[in-house]
C-alpha cells in the first residue's frame, strides 16, 4: 500500500494511512472505505436510549453529549470516518434565524424570508463565539477518535431553500420565485449563506476535522442551466475558500445525475452520488482526478439481507479496480433501517478485493 503524507490533511487523525483519506486523494488504499450519512440518528437504539425526547439543538449544544452520539455508530459499525453530530442549520440558529428541528418534519423558519429587508437577518458568523460547542466537541472528539472527523456544513441553495419556504419543501416553488423574481437579492442571500458555511468549515477544520462535506442536499430540483446561473458561484466560493487548508473536500446533493460535472467544476475533491446514476456513469460526468462516494439506495438497506448484500457487491464492481471511491448510501440511514444489515454492508465492503488494488497493495 502506498503510504499517505502524513502532514496536512492527516494532521488531526492517530491513523496516518486512513483508507478514508487516502480514497478521498485517488490513492489506492488497503481496503474500500465505508460511512454512511446519518450514521448516527434514530436507527440506533443506543442513540434513542442516550437522546431521549430532547430537543435536537439542546442535545447539538452539548459537547460530551454530541460527542458520544458522534462516536456510537463508529464503534458499533467499525467505519472509516466519523461525522459531527450537529446539523446544517445550527450556524443559522447561532446567529439569531428563528430556527425549530420540529420532530418528524425538520428544519421550520419562523418568520421565513421574503423581502430585501430579511437580508439583515443573515449577520457574519463568528465561530470562536457562535460556534463555540460544536467546536468543543470536535475537540474531544479529534482527541478521541481513530478514524478521521468529517466536519460539514449546509450548501447555500439548499439553506435557503429552508429560510425562503419556511421548512421543507417538496416543489421549492417560493425558492424559484425568489430566485427568478428577484435575483439580485437572491444572490446576495447566497453569498451571505457561503460566508456563513465557509467560516463554518474552516474553523471546524481549525478545531481538528479532517475532512468537510459540503451537504447541497436538495440542490437536485435545479436545471443544470438554473444550477449554473444561480448557485456554481456560491458554492464555489465555500469549496475553493477551504482549498488551502489542505483537507478532502466533498460536495453532495440527492438527485443531482444532471448536476454532477458542474457540482465537480465547483470545486470538491469527492462528488457524492446518489442511487440514480452508476457510479462508472458518473465518473465520466465527474471528470478524472476526482473520487466518487456512494451510492447504495437506503430504501434497498430495507430489503432481506441477501438482496442487501447483492446490491452492495454490484456497487463495489461498477465502481471498478481504479482508485478513488469512498462507499456510502447515495443519502441518510433511514430511521427503520435494522443496524444488523448495515453492519454486513460495512463486513462486505472491507472484504472487496478489487484485483487491480491487491496488485497494488502487494507492490
Ligand atoms: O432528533 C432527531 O433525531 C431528528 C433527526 C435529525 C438528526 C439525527 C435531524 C433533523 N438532524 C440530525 C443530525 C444531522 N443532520 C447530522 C448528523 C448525524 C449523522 O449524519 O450521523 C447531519 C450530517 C445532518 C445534516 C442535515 N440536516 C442535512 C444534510 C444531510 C441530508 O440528510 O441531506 C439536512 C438536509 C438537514 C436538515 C434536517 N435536519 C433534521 C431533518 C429531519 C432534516 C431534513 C428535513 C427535510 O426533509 O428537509
Amino acid at each position: 500500500m502506498r503510504s499517505i503524507p502524513s502532514s496536512g490533511y492527516c494532521r488531526a487523525v492517530r491513523a496516518p494511512n486512513s483508507p478514508f483519506l487516502g480514497a478521498c486523494r485517488c490513492l489506492p488504499v488497503e481496503r474500500t472505505p465505508v460511512w454512511f450519512m446519518r450514521q448516527a440518528g434514530r436507527s440506533l437504539p443506543e442513540y434513542r436510549r442516550l437522546r431521549g425526547d430532547g430537543n435536537i439543538l439542546d442535545a447539538i449544544a452539548k459537547p460530551e453529549l454530541a460527542a458520544e452520539l458522534t462516536l456510537q455508530p463508529v464503534r458499533r459499525y467499525g467505519v472509516d470516518a466519523a461525522i459531527l453530530f450537529s446539523d446544517i442549520v445550527v450556524p443559522l440558529a447561532a446567529i439569531g434565524v428563528g430556527v425549530e428541528i420540529v420532530p418528524g418534519r425538520g428544519p421550520v423558519i419562523d418568520p421565513p424570508f421574503r423581502t430585501p429587508e430579511d437580508l439583515s437577518r443573515l449577520r457574519p458568523l463568528e465561530p470562536d463565539v457562535d460556534l463555540a460547542h460544536v467546536l468543543e466537541t470536535v475537540r474531544i472528539l479529534t482527541r478521541e477518535l481513530d478514524v478521521p472527523l468529517i466536519g460539514f456544513a449546509g450548501a447555500p441553495f439548499t439553506l435557503a431553500s429552508y429560510l425562503i419556504e419556511g421548512g421543507p419543501s417538496r416543489t421549492f416553488g417560493r425558492t424559484k420565485a425568489l430566485m427568478y423574481g428577484e435575483p439580485e437579492l437572491w444572490h446576495q442571500i447566497l453569498d451571505r449563506l457561503a460566508d456563513i458555511a465557509l467560516a463554518t468549515l474552516k474553523a471546524e477544520v481549525e478545531a481538528g476535522a479532517s475532512a468537510v462535506q459540503l451537504f447541497d442536499s436538495w440542490v437536485g430540483v435545479l436545471s443544470a442551466a438554473d444550477y449554473a446561473s444561480f448557485v456554481l458561484a456560491a458554492s464555489r466560493k465555500v469549496l475553493e475558500g477551504v482549498a488551502d487548508l489542505g483537507v478532502p473536500r466533498i460536495h453532495f446533493g440527492v438527485g443531482t445525475g444532471e448536476l454532477l460535472g458542474l457540482m465537480s467544476e465547483a470545486g470538491a475533491d469527492v462528488v457524492g452520488v446518489d442511487w440514480r446514476v452508476p457510479l462508472s456513469v458518473a465518473r465520466g460526468r465527474i471528470g478524472a482526478g476526482k473520487a466518487v462516494q456512494g451510492n447504495l439506495d437506503p430504501a434497498i438497506c430495507l430489503a432481506p439481507v441477501g438482496a442487501v448484500i447483492e446490491e452492495t457487491t454490484k456497487i463495489l464492481a461498477d465502481a471498478g479496480d481504479q482508485p478513488g471511491h469512498i462507499f456510502n448510501l447515495g443519502h441518510g440511514v433511514l430511521p427503520e433501517t435494522d443496524p444488523g444489515v448495515l453492519a454486513r454492508v460495512v463486513e462486505t465492503v472491507h472484504d472487496w478485493k478489487p484485483a487491480g488494488l491487491q496488485s497494488e497493495a502487494a507492490g
